[in-house]
């Protein structure tokens, strides 16, 4: 029993190196990866133990985004009519470079119609602004549930865990087979990726640490600004970026309302402090250090895949912002315009 799994978008969204990203080495060939040209023709199906990966052919710049989305859905199509198991698509990973402008009615189309077995991948994150994301999450929201979003960046292996065990999810439901059968499945596949999501989250662990030192880093250098009080709108929007960061990369799209709620287990401290201190040293600290807890929140949040509770985040909080006492920030702080 074989997962198929359907990954397609316009070309040099990343879709064949997507591919390359989750299968062991070798499975993809360097060669299948093309930096100036479009490259994929057809179809290139990459076969693994667990499952096959169809890689479509990108939309070529001329063709429109109507006539790709409508010959890509006649070739599912005419798989779901066959009645053999092997050519059915259990899952389609619908990519969109991330940070590309906003999604087109086609894409929306194609959407709407594959609704269910459908995730659609924001790739290439880290090269994702924070308003770019915005606007496309926003609008992605009308098409498909939140959860079907995910966000990769093949390049730094991020979102990649999240990609996968949302695809086992959806190919599980969408298989023939008896419940013994699945379940072996499921085995099979945590077995073939269980070396693969390690790497990933010792990765995903340092690089959300850097995040956090970076956002931290980056309070301090807002708060080192000598004016008292004028300087908490851009730390909370220093604070939002980092756990939009972080949110990345486990995989997740941080909206409005989770961002305020992570910036809400510092409790009322981080205005309070604020005005409560007139000395720059204590000012510099108190940045850091609120900013370092929430983001040690933010990161054991998204490392749950969003289940921890407030009281423990606030725990996480205030073990984070103990911690951020050992650093000195006014040394360690972070001049950067990223913002
Ligand atoms: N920065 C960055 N670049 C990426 C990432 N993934 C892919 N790319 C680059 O994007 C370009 C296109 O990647 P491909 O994987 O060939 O894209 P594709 O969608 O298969 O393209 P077609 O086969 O032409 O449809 C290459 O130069 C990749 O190196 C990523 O996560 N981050
Ligand atoms: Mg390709």
């Amino acid at each position: 029993m074989k997962a198929n799994i359907l990954v397609c978008g316009k070309t040099d969204v990343g879709k064949t190196t997507l591919i390359k990203a989750v299968t062991q080495l070798g499975t993809v060939p360097d060669s299948a990866v093309d930096h100036s040209k479009p490259k994929t023709k057809e179809f290139d199906i990459y076969e693994t133990d667990i499952a096959n990966f169809i890689d479509a052919e990108g939309m070529e710049p001329g063709q429109t985004i109507n006539d790709y989305a409508e010959s890509i859905k006649e070739k599912i199509i005419n798989n779901l009519k066959t009645a053999s198991e092997e050519n059915l698509i259990h899952n389609i990973w619908y990519c969109i470079d991330g940070s590309s402008n906003g999604i087109k009615s086609a894409d929306a189309n194609f959407l709407r119609t594959f609704n269910d077995k459908t995730l659609v991948v924001l790739t290439k994150s880290e090269k994702m602004r924070k308003s770019q994301f915005d606007n496309l999450v926003e609008d992605l929201e009308e098409l498909v549930p939140k959860e079907q979003i995910i966000i990769v960046s093949s390049a730094h292996k991020t979102g990649l865990k999240k990609l996968l065990d949302k695809a086992l999810y959806l190919c599980e439901q969408s298989m023939n087979g008896t419940k013994e059968e699945i379940q072996f499945f499921a085995s099979r596949w945590d077995n073939y990726y269980s070396n693969m999501v390690n790497r990933w989250k010792d990765k995903a662990n340092a690089e959300a640490d850097e995040c956090i030192k970076w956002g931290a880093g980056r309070a301090a250098a807002i708060a080192f600004i000598p004016l008292p009080l004028a300087d908490i709108g851009p730390l909370i929007a220093n604070e939002a970026y980092m756990i939009h960061r972080l949110a990345g990369i486990y995989g997740y799209a941080a909206d409005k309302s989770i961002i305020a709620m992570l910036g809400g287990v510092a409790g009322g401290s981080f205005a309070g402090k604020f005005l409560a201190s007139f000395l720059p040293g204590l000012k510099i600290a108190i940045a850091a250090g609120v900013t370092y807890g929430v983001g040690k929140a933010a990161k054991a949040y998204f490392e749950s895949d969003m289940s921890l509770g407030i009281d423990a985040l606030k725990e996480k909080f205030k073990l984070g912002e103990k911690e951020s006492k050992t650093t000195d920030w006014e040394k360690n702080k972070v001049d950067d315009d990223e913002l």
